[in-house]
Protein backbone atom coordinates (compact mmCIF):
# COMPACT_ATOMS: atom_id res chain seq x y z
CA UNK A 1 0.00 0.00 0.00
CA UNK A 2 1.21 3.10 -1.07
CA UNK A 3 2.03 6.41 1.78
CA UNK A 4 -0.33 8.92 0.85
CA UNK A 5 0.89 12.53 1.27
CA UNK A 6 -2.22 15.05 0.81
CA UNK A 7 -1.10 18.84 0.07
CA UNK A 8 -0.74 21.74 -1.87
CA UNK A 9 2.21 22.26 -4.15
CA UNK A 10 2.45 26.07 -3.63
CA UNK A 11 2.68 25.24 0.54
CA UNK A 12 5.86 25.47 2.17
CA UNK A 13 4.60 22.70 4.82
CA UNK A 14 4.16 20.39 1.76
CA UNK A 15 7.31 21.03 0.60
CA UNK A 16 9.12 20.42 3.19
CA UNK A 17 7.94 16.40 3.31
CA UNK A 18 8.47 16.28 -0.70
CA UNK A 19 11.75 17.46 -0.32
CA UNK A 20 12.59 15.04 2.97
CA UNK A 21 11.24 12.59 1.30
CA UNK A 22 12.92 12.72 -1.83
CA UNK A 23 16.56 12.89 -0.18
CA UNK A 24 15.51 9.93 1.75
CA UNK A 25 14.23 7.85 -1.20
CA UNK A 26 10.66 7.13 -0.10
CA UNK A 27 8.23 7.14 -2.43
CA UNK A 28 4.96 8.76 -2.16
CA UNK A 29 1.79 9.03 -3.67
CA UNK A 30 0.67 13.14 -3.62
CA UNK A 31 -2.75 13.78 -3.18
CA UNK A 32 -3.30 17.39 -4.30
CA UNK A 33 -5.06 19.80 -1.83
CA UNK A 34 -6.09 23.33 -3.47
CA UNK A 35 -6.15 25.33 -0.71
CA UNK A 36 -7.06 28.27 -2.57
CA UNK A 37 -10.45 26.60 -2.91
CA UNK A 38 -10.75 25.57 0.48
CA UNK A 39 -10.02 21.95 0.08
CA UNK A 40 -8.43 21.09 3.18
CA UNK A 41 -11.98 22.24 4.62
CA UNK A 42 -14.36 19.70 3.71
CA UNK A 43 -15.87 17.46 5.65
CA UNK A 44 -13.78 14.66 4.16
CA UNK A 45 -10.50 16.21 5.03
CA UNK A 46 -11.60 16.95 8.44
CA UNK A 47 -11.60 13.88 8.83
CA UNK A 48 -8.24 13.47 8.29
CA UNK A 49 -6.95 16.73 10.30
CA UNK A 50 -9.34 18.27 12.16
CA UNK A 51 -7.51 21.77 12.02
CA UNK A 52 -7.80 21.50 8.19
CA UNK A 53 -4.41 22.27 7.81
CA UNK A 54 -1.91 20.24 5.48
CA UNK A 55 0.22 18.35 5.02
CA UNK A 56 -0.80 14.89 6.06
CA UNK A 57 0.35 11.55 5.33
CA UNK A 58 -1.30 8.79 5.16
CA UNK A 59 0.57 5.19 6.06
CA UNK A 60 -1.86 2.58 6.39
CA UNK A 61 -4.03 3.01 9.71
CA UNK A 62 -1.16 5.63 10.25
CA UNK A 63 -2.46 9.26 9.70
CA UNK A 64 0.10 12.22 10.86
CA UNK A 65 -0.08 15.60 10.42
CA UNK A 66 2.43 18.46 11.49
CA UNK A 67 5.35 18.23 8.38
CA UNK A 68 7.83 18.12 11.27
CA UNK A 69 6.45 14.97 12.72
CA UNK A 70 5.53 13.80 9.26
CA UNK A 71 9.51 13.75 8.72
CA UNK A 72 10.74 12.50 11.21
CA UNK A 73 8.03 9.22 10.63
CA UNK A 74 9.87 9.06 7.39
CA UNK A 75 13.12 9.33 8.31
CA UNK A 76 13.01 7.16 11.35
CA UNK A 77 11.10 4.39 8.68
CA UNK A 78 14.04 5.15 6.07
CA UNK A 79 16.82 4.72 8.85
CA UNK A 80 17.76 8.32 7.40
CA UNK A 81 20.64 10.44 8.70
CA UNK A 82 18.38 13.32 8.23
CA UNK A 83 17.80 12.66 11.52
CA UNK A 84 21.60 13.16 12.91
CA UNK A 85 24.14 10.58 13.04
CA UNK A 86 24.73 10.55 16.94
CA UNK A 87 22.06 10.38 19.86
CA UNK A 88 23.88 13.92 20.69
CA UNK A 89 22.99 15.11 17.09
CA UNK A 90 19.29 14.06 17.28
CA UNK A 91 18.55 15.70 20.05
CA UNK A 92 20.23 18.82 18.60
CA UNK A 93 18.17 18.49 15.27
CA UNK A 94 14.78 18.31 17.64
CA UNK A 95 16.10 21.51 19.75
CA UNK A 96 16.24 23.73 16.24
CA UNK A 97 13.13 21.68 14.79
CA UNK A 98 11.00 22.41 17.88
CA UNK A 99 12.68 26.21 17.74
CA UNK A 100 12.00 26.91 14.01
CA UNK A 101 7.82 25.85 14.68
CA UNK A 102 7.26 27.88 17.90
CA UNK A 103 10.16 31.11 17.17
CA UNK A 104 10.69 31.16 13.86
CA UNK A 105 7.88 29.75 11.56
CA UNK A 106 5.15 31.10 13.02
CA UNK A 107 5.97 34.88 12.38
CA UNK A 108 6.39 34.14 8.32
CA UNK A 109 3.24 32.68 8.52
CA UNK A 110 1.98 35.63 9.76
CA UNK A 111 3.36 37.51 7.04
CA UNK A 112 1.95 34.88 4.48
CA UNK A 113 -1.54 35.10 5.71
CA UNK A 114 -1.48 38.86 5.66
CA UNK A 115 -0.22 38.73 2.02
CA UNK A 116 -3.15 35.90 0.81
CA UNK A 117 -5.92 36.79 2.94
CA UNK A 118 -5.21 41.01 1.72
CA UNK A 119 -2.62 41.82 -0.30
CA UNK A 120 -3.58 39.42 -2.64
CA UNK A 121 -7.52 40.20 -2.63
CA UNK A 122 -6.04 44.02 -2.88
CA UNK A 123 -6.74 44.85 1.18
CA UNK A 124 -4.35 46.78 3.18
CA UNK A 125 -2.25 44.65 5.69
CA UNK A 126 -2.73 45.23 9.41
CA UNK A 127 0.52 46.86 10.47
CA UNK A 128 0.42 45.77 14.15
CA UNK A 129 0.42 42.05 12.54
CA UNK A 130 3.52 43.25 10.05
CA UNK A 131 5.26 44.79 12.59
CA UNK A 132 5.13 42.21 15.20
CA UNK A 133 6.30 39.27 12.63
CA UNK A 134 8.94 41.90 11.36
CA UNK A 135 10.30 42.05 15.07
CA UNK A 136 10.34 39.03 16.35
CA UNK A 137 11.64 37.30 12.47
CA UNK A 138 15.03 40.01 13.18
CA UNK A 139 15.34 38.86 16.50
CA UNK A 140 15.62 35.43 15.60
CA UNK A 141 17.61 35.71 12.69
CA UNK A 142 20.25 37.51 14.28
CA UNK A 143 20.85 34.29 16.74
CA UNK A 144 20.94 32.12 13.42
CA UNK A 145 22.82 34.37 11.41
CA UNK A 146 25.67 34.31 14.09
CA UNK A 147 24.76 30.64 14.60
CA UNK A 148 25.78 29.73 10.85
CA UNK A 149 28.54 32.29 10.49
CA UNK A 150 30.77 29.55 11.27
CA UNK A 151 28.44 26.21 10.22
CA UNK A 152 27.89 24.83 6.63
CA UNK A 153 24.11 23.34 8.30
CA UNK A 154 22.19 23.88 11.54
CA UNK A 155 23.87 20.53 12.89
CA UNK A 156 27.32 18.88 12.51
CA UNK A 157 28.78 18.52 8.93
CA UNK A 158 25.46 17.24 6.93
CA UNK A 159 21.83 18.27 5.98
CA UNK A 160 19.36 17.24 8.51
CA UNK A 161 15.53 17.74 9.20
CA UNK A 162 16.62 21.00 11.51
CA UNK A 163 17.84 22.58 7.89
CA UNK A 164 14.51 21.94 6.10
CA UNK A 165 12.55 23.13 9.17
CA UNK A 166 14.39 26.79 9.34
CA UNK A 167 14.62 26.89 5.68
CA UNK A 168 10.89 26.83 5.40
CA UNK A 169 10.26 30.34 5.22
CA UNK A 170 11.67 30.96 2.27
CA UNK A 171 9.59 29.38 0.55
CA UNK A 172 7.41 32.47 0.40
CA UNK A 173 9.42 34.58 0.50
CA UNK A 174 9.29 36.91 -2.10
CA UNK A 175 5.67 37.07 -1.41
CA UNK A 176 5.42 37.80 2.79
CA UNK A 177 9.00 40.13 2.34
CA UNK A 178 10.54 39.05 5.41
CA UNK A 179 13.97 40.54 6.23
CA UNK A 180 15.91 37.63 5.82
CA UNK A 181 18.54 39.66 3.33
CA UNK A 182 19.72 41.52 6.39
CA UNK A 183 21.20 38.46 7.39
CA UNK A 184 24.38 37.42 5.04
CA UNK A 185 24.98 34.29 6.72
CA UNK A 186 21.51 33.38 6.60
CA UNK A 187 21.33 34.44 2.69
CA UNK A 188 24.61 32.40 2.32
CA UNK A 189 23.23 29.29 3.86
CA UNK A 190 19.71 29.32 2.19
CA UNK A 191 21.94 29.62 -1.31
CA UNK A 192 24.21 26.82 -0.17
CA UNK A 193 20.72 24.39 0.14
CA UNK A 194 19.54 25.55 -2.93
CA UNK A 195 22.93 24.65 -4.91
CA UNK A 196 23.58 21.16 -2.94
CA UNK A 197 20.06 19.43 -2.05
CA UNK A 198 18.70 19.05 -5.86
CA UNK A 199 15.58 18.68 -4.22
CA UNK A 200 15.28 21.32 -2.25
CA UNK A 201 15.76 23.17 -5.56
CA UNK A 202 13.37 21.26 -7.00
CA UNK A 203 10.84 21.95 -4.86
CA UNK A 204 11.47 25.12 -4.83
CA UNK A 205 10.30 25.26 -8.22
CA UNK A 206 7.02 23.39 -7.97
CA UNK A 207 6.12 26.01 -5.28
CA UNK A 208 7.29 29.40 -7.42
CA UNK A 209 5.19 27.85 -10.15
CA UNK A 210 1.93 27.07 -8.39
CA UNK A 211 1.92 30.28 -6.48
CA UNK A 212 2.77 31.88 -10.05
CA UNK A 213 -0.68 29.93 -11.10
CA UNK A 214 -2.27 31.20 -7.93
CA UNK A 215 -1.36 34.80 -8.80
CA UNK A 216 -2.26 34.64 -12.48
CA UNK A 217 -5.37 32.87 -11.47
CA UNK A 218 -6.51 35.88 -9.48
CA UNK A 219 -5.68 37.99 -12.27
N1 LIG B 1 2.41 23.61 11.65
C1 LIG B 1 1.80 23.03 10.48
C2 LIG B 1 1.42 24.15 9.55
C3 LIG B 1 0.47 23.68 8.53
C4 LIG B 1 -0.08 24.81 7.69
O1 LIG B 1 -0.15 25.98 8.12
N2 LIG B 1 -0.47 24.45 6.47
C5 LIG B 1 -1.05 25.41 5.56
C6 LIG B 1 -0.31 25.37 4.24
S1 LIG B 1 1.38 25.83 4.41
C7 LIG B 1 -2.49 25.00 5.29
O2 LIG B 1 -2.78 23.85 5.06
N3 LIG B 1 -3.42 25.97 5.30
C8 LIG B 1 -4.80 25.71 4.99
C9 LIG B 1 -5.74 26.64 5.67
O3 LIG B 1 -5.29 27.44 6.54
O4 LIG B 1 -6.90 26.58 5.35
C10 LIG B 1 2.81 22.07 9.81
O5 LIG B 1 4.01 22.25 10.03
O6 LIG B 1 2.40 21.14 9.10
Amino acid sequence: MSIKLYGDPGSGSLRRVTAAAAIMGVDIERINVDLFKGESHTPEFLKLNPHGLTPVLQDGNAVIWEASAINLYLAEKANSNLLGRTSAQKFEVLQWMFWSGEQWRVFSTFLFNEWAGKTLMGKPPTDAVVELAMSNIRNAAKVLDAHLATRKFIVGEDLTLADIDIAAPFSQYQRTGAPFDEFPNLMAWQQRLLDTVPAWAATRDEVETRMGGVVDALG
